[in-house]
């Protein structure tokens, strides 16, 4: 398929996305009605999809097919949706809602959330496992991207991140400790879409490399660009002046650096993923490069 603009290919790859999210428990399958619908309630709710997008984008890059990556693509959006569901928890940040809708707990009361969550995280793997059969991808392959989920996702990465944010709640004093938070927190599984995209197109270890650091640095990128709209998004949207004083006291990236050097940041960061890119001689960099300045752009 080819799509005129960086927002064409982004809606046209997220709308087969959903459709295959849609599709994603067999509708043969005996599964409880409340759980198909608890998940279903989450995973179908409007998600931007970047990180399968960049599972797709990252495959085809390296000459791989979206076709190939859809599975691996829907699984980590399985695993994304998990960690939504939980984190919105009382137990953990205890929200009521989550774009613009109640949340999965407020609809389906503790006990369900916390198992559609289990219950996706799972599904996840099943997704990946499947990728092998269904797109002849070598088993060699599937398991170092399945090894790869466990790992982005577990304790040393997503999990990981996310418990290191709650022990930052009683207060963090280094902006080293905020990174570890982020790159583990947010940036794990963006690095993930990106290599499972690469290792489906078969990219080198080389290329894989380059695809963790583009990976790692567009990830904290992105987390730095959510922080600085937690702080000017209100205001801008309402046409006033950008500094909201309360919430600069929340302990993110413009807290520390301020938020003039925030902005730098997310430049330098994005430029620096850009180039590990390039360098690496990827097939077709073209889509990758302009999701980086997508990513960089956005304004929510
Ligand atoms: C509960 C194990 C566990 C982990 C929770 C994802 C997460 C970790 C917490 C959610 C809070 C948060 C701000 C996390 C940082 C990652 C991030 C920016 C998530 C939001 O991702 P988007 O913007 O969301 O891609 P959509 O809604 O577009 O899918």
């Amino acid at each position: 398929m080819c799509y005129p603009s960086i927002k064409d290919y982004i809606k046209g790859h997220a709308e087969r996305i959903e459709r295959e999210l849609a599709a994603c428990l067999p509708a043969e399958w005996q599964v409880p009605a409340v759980l198909r619908e608890s998940m279903d309630y989450s995973l179908m709710a409007g998600g931007k999809r970047m990180r399968p997008i960049m599972v797709i984008a990252a495959a085809e890059a390296c000459n791989g097919s979206a076709d190939a990556a859809l599975p691996v693509a829907c699984a980590v959006e399985m695993v994304h949706t998990y960690s939504l569901i939980h984190d919105d928890l009382p137990a953990l940040d205890n929200d009521d809602y989550r774009r613009g809708r109640l949340t999965n707990h407020k609809m389906f009361g503790d006990a369900t959330a916390i198992l559609a969550g289990d219950a996706l995280l799972t599904h996840a793997f099943f997704a990946a496992a499947r990728t092998a059969r269904q797109h002849g991808i070598s088993a060699d392959r599937v398991l170092a991207v399945i090894e790869d989920l466990a790992e982005y996702a577990g304790p040393r990465g997503m999990v990981g991140g996310q418990v290191a944010d709650m022990l930052g709640e009683q207060g963090l004093t280094k902006l080293e400790e905020l990174e570890y938070i982020h790159l583990h927190k947010t940036s794990d599984l963006i690095v993930f879409s990106l290599k499972a995209g690469g290792r489906i197109g078969g990219a080198t270890e080389r290329q894989l490399q380059a695809l963790e650091t583009f990976g790692t640095n567009i990830g904290l990128a992105f987390q730095i660009q959510d922080d600085i709209l937690d702080v000017v998004g209100d205001a801008s949207k309402l046409g006033k002046a950008v500094r909201s004083d309360e919430k600069m006291q929340k302990v993110t990236y413009p807290y520390f650096i301020g938020l003039d050097a925030s902005r730098q940041k997310v430049k330098e960061l994005t430029e620096q993923g850009k180039e590990a890119i390039v360098r690496a001689e990827i097939p077709d960099p073209e889509r990758l490069l302009q999701l980086a300045d997508y990513l960089m752009q956005r304004d929510h």
